[in-house]
């Protein structure tokens, strides 16, 4: 598939998307979507992929659904906003949750509605400075999606997602990370170093180990502590079977740096 409104690429672990609508602060369209899904698809069939990079083109990082789009203007007949959730946000967020691989948003500009939801649903999220946040939906008297509702309250408290989402307030990626939002607000000037940084310590970790704990810390919320116990057992016997396990304690006795693989 040729990509028209994204960009991928994959190189040295690193699988990068770069969303590439700037003009429209990258906000999403059914192509868009489209092609993006298709990225997230090649990344996970990649075995050289250690690490998924998603950020934006320009000055935003997304500006949420393409609100001139005609598939959801609201027309003499009543659209169905629920289609497009089921069909293209809702397997969006779940696929990036589920991506066995470390997840890295980095938000390089405004990121408004679903784009603001699109990067909590990544695991790590760093943002530049002069970034900032807006559940904008309720400003066009929709309730937050692709998570929203699920990842405010979980990040942030009650208090504040209520704050957030009722109000749609920009807050600044400073704020956003004083209130754990995100992981990391970096100056401008240093923003890209940081984030090749992340990425590139991330391509030379234990990739199983890393899924296991993302897919642990997920699960969560949902669960018992009786439950999760069992389940870090489970991953734990799989993980100690790894070939990444045994290099990472080889290397400790060593004393050498460990060389990992990602299996
Ligand atoms: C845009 C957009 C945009 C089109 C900026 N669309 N053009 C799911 C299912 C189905 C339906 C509905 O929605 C959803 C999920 C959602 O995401 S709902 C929420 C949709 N997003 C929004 O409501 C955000 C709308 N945008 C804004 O509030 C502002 O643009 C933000 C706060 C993001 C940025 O403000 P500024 O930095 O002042 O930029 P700007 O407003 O001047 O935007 C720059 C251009 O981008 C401008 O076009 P122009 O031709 O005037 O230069 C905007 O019209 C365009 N743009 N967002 N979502």
């Amino acid at each position: 598939m040729n990509y028209e409104q994204i960009r991928y690429q994959c190189a040295s672990g690193i699988a990068r998307i770069t969303l590439a609508r700037p003009e429209r602060l990258n906000s999403f369209t059914v192509q868009m979507h489209g092609e993006l899904r298709d990225a997230l698809a090649r990344a996970a069939a990649d075995a050289s992929a250690r690490v998924l990079l998603l950020t934006g083109e320009g000055r935003g990082f997304c500006a949420g659904q393409d609100l001139s789009d005609r598939a959801v203007a609201p027309g003499a007949e009543p659209v169905d906003l629920g289609a497009s959730i089921e069909r293209y946000y809702a397997p969006l967020v779940l696929a990036l949750r589920e991506l066995p691989l470390p997840v890295v948003c980095a938000v390089n500009g405004v990121a408004a509605g679903a784009g603001a939801n699109l990067a909590l649903a990544c695991d790590l999220v760093v943002a530049c400075r002069s970034a900032s946040f807006v559940q904008a939906f309720c400003r066009i008297g929709l309730v937050p999606d692709s998570g929203g509702t699920y990842f405010l309250p979980r990040l942030v408290g009650t208090a504040r997602a209520m704050g957030l989402a009722l109000l749609g307030d920009r807050i600044s990626a400073d704020q956003a990370a004083a209130w754990g939002l995100i992981w990391l607000s970096v100056d401008d000037a240093e923003f890209e170093a940081a984030v090749e940084a992340l990425v590139g310590q991330l391509a030379k970790a234990p990739t199983r180990g890393l899924a296991a704990t993302k897919r642990a810390l997920y699960a969560s919320a949902g669960n018992t502590l009786a439950g999760q116990l069992d389940l870090e057992r489970d991953l734990q016997r799989e993980l100690g079977r790894s070939a990444d396990y045994r290099e990472g304690v080889t290397a400790f006795l060593d004393k050498r740096p460990p060389q990992f693989t990602g299996r």
